[in-house]
């Protein structure tokens, strides 16, 4: 069988959260990285609509995150999945990922890429920050090319994501909420999001919040946010501090590089 190959933007937090369910199961894979917009193609020319992540594997193409966390969870046995067996508490970590797929994912991207549009005070896009990152694992080719179209490329993720100063403030607010609902589930129960077990809602969770937290465990670390400067840099301050923050960030330390057959080790 051939090896599946992971189509990606490296810094993508969809691309990571399906990066780390392949190498919690312990999936061989071979990640085909591209910089924003020239990923389209690649995406297609996969089986993939033009986002990523796409799998491509021998029973064919998967071009959605979640369907990518189904299929390699399958390859373990039940008690080491990120979805349990028992109907009940598959159904709570469904409804889980579904909402965090749909409003925390697509709200972080949208906060963080109007804060990099805007740069502290207006006054920058920090190519000089986002450039190196956002090009990391691939092809030379293509990061000369981010080097050079930063700026138009920059211009049109945000038209497409429609990050305007009012869609970028109630998406802060999404992000508030959804810490707020995380937080008040660990409170009364945890240490994981469903209680004792740690499922794909820690790992979803963790995966699409990291932009805002930058994880030094991740694999494709983001510059400090601090150097955003002004109120993006308090915000994320907060959003560090706060109690769902913190168990993204602990998630990260204790999971990201432990494979699902290795000893829990806190
Ligand atoms: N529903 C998709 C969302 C993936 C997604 O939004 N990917 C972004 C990167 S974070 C993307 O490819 N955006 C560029 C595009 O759609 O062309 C999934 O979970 O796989």
């Amino acid at each position: 069988m051939s090896t599946p190959r992971l189509v990606t933007i490296p810094f993508s937090h969809f691309c990571e959260k399906a990066r780390w369910a392949l190498d919690r199961a312990g999936v061989s894979y071979v990640e085909q990285a591209h910089v924003p917009m020239v990923h389209r193609p690649y995406s297609k020319a996969a089986g993939g609509s033009g986002s990523v992540p796409v799998l491509v594997t021998a029973d064919g193409p998967l071009g959605e995150s979640a369907e990518i966390l189904r299929w390699a969870d399958a390859t373990l046995p039940e008690p080491s999945r990120l979805y349990p067996g028992d109907p009940s508490a598959r159904a709570e970590v469904d409804a889980l990922v579904q909402d965090f797929d749909r409003g925390l994912g697509p709200k972080v991207r949208l906060w963080a890429y109007f804060e990099l549009g805007r740069g502290p005070e207006g006054r920058g896009r920090r190519a000089d920050l986002i450039v190196p990152y956002a090009g990391k694992g691939a092809p030379a080719f293509e990061r000369v090319l981010l080097r050079l179209g930063w700026s138009p490329v920059l211009s049109l993720i945000l038209r497409a994501y429609g990050c305007t100063p009012e869609r970028a403030d109630k998406a802060r607010a999404r992000i508030d909420a959804t810490f707020d609902a995380v937080g008040e589930r660990l409170a009364a129960g945890g240490p994981w999001i469903c209680g004792e077990r740690f499922t794909a809602a820690d790992l979803v969770f963790a995966s699409l919040a990291a932009p805002l937290l930058s994880p030094p465990e991740h694999p494709f670390p983001a510059p400090d946010p601090a150097l955003l400067g002004g109120a993006a840099s308090e915000q994320v301050a907060r959003w560090r501090a706060h109690p769902a923050g913190q168990h993204a960030l602990r998630t990260y330390r204790v999971e990201r590089h432990r494979r699902a057959d290795a000893p829990a080790t806190a």
